[in-house]
């Protein structure tokens, strides 16, 4: 019984911790803090779902060009470094997985809509560990190689994680939930000699959708492939042709696939809605240890369930209020429901320890 509840709260699609990101490595070397200096970055670290906004393209603050720009040159290797509150955090919530995609665009000081961009790497599920997974095993940090005969130039380069622990249902039928975009641009200037241009024709408006099955997918189901959304991988005008002919053909093979997922993953959507009505129970219980969780979760030795909820009812008042002020945002966000969702689990698990 009491492992049923823990199983149903650790496999909570709603625990969170949102991302973006810090800064840029050239060739393994670190290009110092980039935030809202050579990055466009956001005012916070939520989320983008809908699809026909503008902030899907560059996120919040994409229109807004900053001072400075990161230089490489073609054919090195960019790694992009995500963090979550600080740098080297738990990155993102290890129930965001997903896929993490590259773009890039001849450089604007729009947001970015229209047909401009040219994906240029992504990394989805490899049949085992998702793309969010390999990023939070690696600190936040994320590779690729610009291609080695990209044209010298100012570009945006685009990197995102979609996160699809929400993302059974479309954003558009259910705007609580929905695929997780933390998409970032970042300015670049690229130097070189190669002549490789950019096709530039994905729009992101009009290029994702809300059927795509990359942003229509249901983590909880059974699945061996997933689908990245978005146009095949440019790697420069001498090697495109053959190779990602090979690419289309394998995608399409993992469309069907994941159709095939889809339609017997129905039973999981069921087992989902469980866990979350026993997350709603649960939760006004225990969410009252909220701003005390060091003293009331772990400071006494054996904390017996009631001692737990006298604390909780006697701190309960000052601590909602607060939090919610103090993290400024949206309660529609995820995270103002990790901290509560956190300690539920940590409760459930002192419970358990003692019982
Ligand atoms: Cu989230």
């Amino acid at each position: 019984m009491r492992y049923t509840v823990a199983s149903a709260l650790a496999m909570a699609s709603t625990v969170a911790a949102h991302a973006q990101v810090y800064g840029v490595w050239v060739n393994g070397v670190d290009q110092g803090d980039g935030r809202s200096a050579y990055i466009r970055s956001p005012a916070n670290n939520n989320p983008v779902k809908d699809l026909t906004s503008a902030d899907i393209v560059c996120n919040v603050n994409g229109g807004t060009p900053v001072a400075d720009f990161v230089t490489a040159a073609a054919g090195d290797e960019l790694t992009f470094e995500w963090y979550h509150d600080n740098r080297a955090d738990d990155i993102i919530a290890a129930s965001h997985k997903g896929p993490i995609i590259t773009y890039i665009a001849e450089y604007t000081e729009t947001d970015g809509t229209g047909a401009l961009w040219t994906k240029i790497a992504e990394d989805g599920y490899d049949g085992s560990e998702w793309a969010v997974d390999k990023l939070i095993a690696a600190g936040g940090k994320a590779d690729f190689t610009l291609p080695s005969g990209l044209a010298a130039g100012k570009y945006l380069i685009r990197q995102e994680i979609i996160a699809l622990h929400e993302s059974d249902t479309a954003y558009n039928a259910n705007s609580a939930r929905g695929a997780q975009f933390y998409p970032s641009c970042i300015q670049f200037e690229i130097t070189g000699s190669g002549s490789d241009v950019p096709d530039e024709a994905f729009d992101f408006n009009t290029g994702y959708t809300y059927s795509d099955p990359g942003i229509l997918f249901n983590l909880y189901g059974s699945f061996t492939s997933y689908t990245i959304p978005g146009p095949d991988v440019w790697t420069g005008s001498g090697s495109s042709g053959g190779s990602n002919t090979a690419v289309a053909t394998t995608t399409k093979a993992a469309a069907a696939t994941t159709k095939a997922a889809v339609a017997t993953s129905a039973a999981a959507a069921a087992t989902t809605s469980v866990a979350e009505a026993v997350i709603a129970t649960t939760t006004s219980a225990a969410q009252a240890a909220v701003t005390t969780e060091p003293a009331a979760v772990e400071t006494s030795i054996v904390p017996t369930f009631s001692t737990i909820v006298t604390s909780a009812a006697a701190t309960q008042v000052e601590s909602e209020a607060p939090v919610a002020t103090s993290t400024g945002t949206p309660s529609t966000g995820c995270s103002s429901r990790r901290r509560r969702r956190r300690n539920a689990r940590r409760n459930i698990k002192k419970l358990s320890d003692n019982q």
